[in-house]
């Protein structure tokens, strides 16, 4: 008689252990939070175990959110009706307008105020599905500001039935009191990173490499202090013009590029090589209009593992939204049904480091998400509506 402690059945799965992996009329069972057993129900082992019938669900592996900035003060809704009046994105940044507005804004709220903030944000993701979220900092640009921003992210982790995991964006952008003395700024984020993972709060650190934040050279040394700190590192990388940022985080081994929009075909192969992930944030691309669209032919030819995440952020993407970021993927930059789910499944794990989760496969922690849909494809068809009709973490129902 297996021992397990709860069994999922009368549900198609995803499996994504194979491209999509699809189990129709399929099984799961968990025990001490792994999933213990997936395969047709037909074959599920005899067990007294409790059983969840899932009502013909479709089940996935709990969704990824591997890419946001879901913790920040007030927001750039005015800024947004400038940019409809016709000032560009950079215009605005350059005015010190744009990721400093949001810099005053955060610097201002109290930790409390930050995390009230973020709630319903991150409230929005675990509804659709999401069961792990990445979350930076960024809008600190301070020490103790980007500590709180790191605090309230691991808060987060606390307050709700959800993995967070941080990554420090210290080089975002070059705050006020450093204008013209960015190197100088960029020194200082470097130092930073030892004390702020000292204290547990950093999983990754991410920099913002480009034409109006940081140079290759810049991002080398914030690089170089995380390596010292034992940190994985990922870039925001090629968003607006090619910088070479993906042949450089590559070049660090780092877990993803992100943004891509301007990527070289040489640097989309150095992040094959390496087994750096690309993430896509469609939400970006279409909120600032940006005309040109990362180029996946050459992704899919180098073999570049691709993701898929919102970039939930107030300026460029504020997408509260993975379900729609898979319609986004599918229809700007014409993904597949079966890469844009994996995108926010196995490969968006893969862009956190994360080995232990995206796949239901024996082994694999036990977190799961639920859709009443009659197809897979429906969750990257839809704009807007929730199908989601739960979620499991852990092997524990939230
Ligand atoms: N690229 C982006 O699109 C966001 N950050 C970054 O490095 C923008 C963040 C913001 O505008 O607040
Ligand atoms: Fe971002």
């Amino acid at each position: 008689m297996a021992d397990f402690d709860r069994v999922w059945v009368n549900a198609h799965l995803c499996t994504m252990a194979n491209g999509l992996g699809v189990v129709l009329a399929g099984a799961l069972a968990a025990k001490d939070g792994r999933i213990a057993w997936v395969g047709p129900r037909s074959a599920l082992p005899p067990h007294d175990s409790p059983v969840v019938d899932c009502g013909g669900a479709w089940v996935l592996p709990g969704l990824v959110d591997c890419h946001t900035h879901l913790i920040f003060g007030d927001n750039r809704a005015g800024e947004f009706e400038r940019r409809l009046a016709g000032v560009s994105y950079e215009q605005i940044a350059r005015e010190g307008g744009g990721i400093l507005s949001t810099v005053r804004a955060t610097r201002e709220a109290s930790e409390d105020a930050l995390l009230a903030a973020a709630l319903p944000r991150l409230d929005g993701l675990l509804a659709e599905g999401v069961t792990t979220v990445e979350v930076k900092s960024g809008y600190g640009l301070e020490f103790e500001a980007e500590r709180r921003m790191l605090r309230v992210a691991r808060a987060l982790g606390r307050e709700r039935l959800v993995s967070v995991v941080t990554s420090f964006l210290g080089a975002h952008a070059v705050p006020p009191e450093y204008k013209g003395r960015q190197g100088d700024y960029a020194a200082l984020v470097a130092g930073m990173i030892a004390p702020l993972a000292a204290e547990g709060l950093v999983d990754a650190v991410d920099t913002f490499c480009e034409r109006i934040a940081f140079t290759p050279a810049e991002t080398e040394a914030v690089f170089e202090a995380a390596r010292r700190a034992g940190l994985p590192v990922k870039l925001h990388a090629d968003q607006l013009s090619d910088t070479g940022g993906a042949a450089l985080v590559a070049r660090f081994g780092g877990l993803s590029a992100d943004h891509l929009e301007h990527a070289s075909a040489a640097g989309l192969a150095a992040m094959a090589a390496a087994g750096t992930v690309a993430v896509l944030l469609p939400g970006a691309t279409y909120f600032i209009r940006e005309e040109r669209h990362p180029d996946i032919a050459a992704m899919r030819a180098a073999g570049v593992r691709m993701a898929v995440a919102t970039d939930m952020n107030p300026g460029s993407s504020p997408a509260r939204s993975l379900l729609l970021m898979l319609n986004m993927a599918c229809t700007l930059y014409r993904l597949t049904v079966e890469e844009a789910l994996l995108g926010v499944t196995r490969h968006a794990a893969a862009a956190l480091g994360l080995a232990d989760r995206g796949v239901l496969a024996p082994g694999m922690r036990c977190d799961l998400a639920l859709f009443r849909i009659e197809a897979p494809a429906e969750l990257c068809y839809w704009l807007g509506g929730n199908p989601c009709a739960g979620r499991v973490v852990a092997g524990r129902e939230a």
